[in-house]
């Protein structure tokens, strides 16, 4: 079958889905052409933590009704090193911004939803999904459905298929260049039907590893433990990752991990990514399609929605007024939040965990750097500014 539409999106994750989302507000059609079922989209279990940007945003334009419902504000996270718990007063020193705690596919719920309502084509469960003629103005994407066919044309291709997808790799060789960081270890990360033994996000460094307390509602504890790059699993019954989350985030006698029934379990790698430029002749990519940072600052998909920000405004001018500038510079205007938000991830990756070729002196060093982060509030405040979102161009 030949379909045609302006816009053809790849991936029905954060990025994708608000694009069309966006496009559809500025009057410009499209289609989402997504890998998954719609029930497996809107159950992985991923990020959880929104910048006050893009928080905003997803009120502004209509689908924040339940996010306004049931997000959790934060004010400040804490820091725990050497026992002790230090407070962050996020809101207080950014004039009053908050992040919001509120599940990666309950956003992903939300804008299905809405885009469906408003009579948008996701087209779910595409097999051998595939991008041409981007050199030109007619790209295509071709995708299979129950083994027929299908030929997609647009003006443009949004390539918001994750870091795994079909769009990086089929720009041609030469056009693009990746900088790319892998870190010697890995997040082993748990769900538990416990209720939130803080009202905060705790990020605790400590002598055997990283330890990360957060939630997903007043009765969901979402946990993270540093562990091996290639853990197995099956070393880890829910005991003794109660055990190991207790020792890391132990603060003296008032405080206690709550525990119960763990209901996921997974080990995320950590990686730093960019590819640079972002775009190659009527393809754009967004979000972890173009880049991927550890999740140690919380910004994955904060990052995805900054792109496709600029990304829609870019079209929005191209279609009301003919002007490609902005979609010429759409690389230039994302790649320079990127960095930022690379660097800021990498940092709080590189003091918060323990590397394996350290020595002593390295840990004085990170211990001194906490101690300095949580005195100073010039320190602070430059975490603060970068944890609740930078602001956008
Ligand atoms: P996604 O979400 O990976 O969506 C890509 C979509 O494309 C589909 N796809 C294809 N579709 C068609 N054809 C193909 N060939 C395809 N190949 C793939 C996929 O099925 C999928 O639906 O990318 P997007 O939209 O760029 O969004 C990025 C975010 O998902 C990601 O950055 C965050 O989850 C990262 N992240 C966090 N980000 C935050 O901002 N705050 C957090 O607190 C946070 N915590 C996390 C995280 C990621 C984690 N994991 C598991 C990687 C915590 C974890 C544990
Ligand atoms: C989460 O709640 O999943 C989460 C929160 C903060 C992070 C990473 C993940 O830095």
């Amino acid at each position: 079958m030949n379909l045609r539409t302006q816009v053809g999106i790849v991936g029905a994750g954060p990025a994708g889905l608000m694009l069309s989302h966006l496009l559809h507000l500025a009057g410009i059609e499209s289609v989402v052409v997504e890998a998954r079922s719609r029930r497996y989209v809107g159950e992985r279990v991923r990020a959880g933590l929104l910048e006050q940007g893009t928080v905003d945003l997803l009120k502004e334009t209509g689908v924040g009704e339940r996010l306004t419902r049931l997000g959790l504000t934060h004010h400040g996270i804490e820091l725990r090193f050497g026992g002790h718990g230090h407070r962050i007063d996020l809101s207080g020193l950014t004039g009053g911004s908050t992040v919001t705690i509120y599940a990666q596919h309950e956003v992903i719920k939300d804008l299905i939803t809405a885009r469906l309502a408003a009579g948008a084509q996701i087209v779910f469960e595409a097999d051998d999904v595939s991008v041409h003629d981007f050199d030109g103005p007619t790209p295509k994407i071709r995708y299979r459905i129950e083994g027929n066919l299908n030929e997609l044309s647009c003006d443009f291709i949004a390539g918001c298929d994750g870091f795994h997808g079909v769009c990086r790799p089929a720009v041609p060789a030469g056009v693009l260049t990746m900088y790319d960081r892998v870190y010697p270890f890995a997040w082993l990360g748990i769900l538990a039907e416990a209720r939130p033994s803080s009202d905060e996000l705790i990020y605790a460094y400590h002598e055997r590893g990283f330890a990360l307390h957060s939630m997903r509602s007043p009765t969901i504890t979402r946990l993270y433990l540093q562990c091996a790059p290639d853990e197995d699993l099956g070393n880890w019954p829910d005991e003794k990752i109660w055990d190991e989350l207790e020792r890391r985030l132990a603060a003296g006698k008032g405080w206690k991990l709550n525990r119960g029934a763990v209901i996921q379990k997974g080990v995320t790698e950590m990686r730093s990514f960019v590819v640079e430029p972002m775009q190659s002749g009527t393809l754009f990519l967004a979000g972890d399609a173009a880049h991927i940072v550890p999740p140690t600052g919380a910004k994955g998909l904060n990052l995805a929605i900054a792109d496709v920000r600029v990304l829609a405004r870019a079209l929005s001018d191209y279609y009301a007024n003919g002007n490609r500038e902005l979609l010429t510079k759409y690389s230039e205007i994302c790649l320079r939040r990127v960095w930022k938000v690379q660097r800021f991830s990498w940092w709080m990756t590189s003091m918060l965990h323990r590397f394996a070729d350290e020595n002593a002196f390295d840990q004085r060093r990170q211990l001194a750097e906490l101690d300095y982060l949580t005195s100073s509030r010039a320190a602070s405040q430059t975490l603060a500014e970068n944890y609740v979102g930078l602001p956008m161009e």
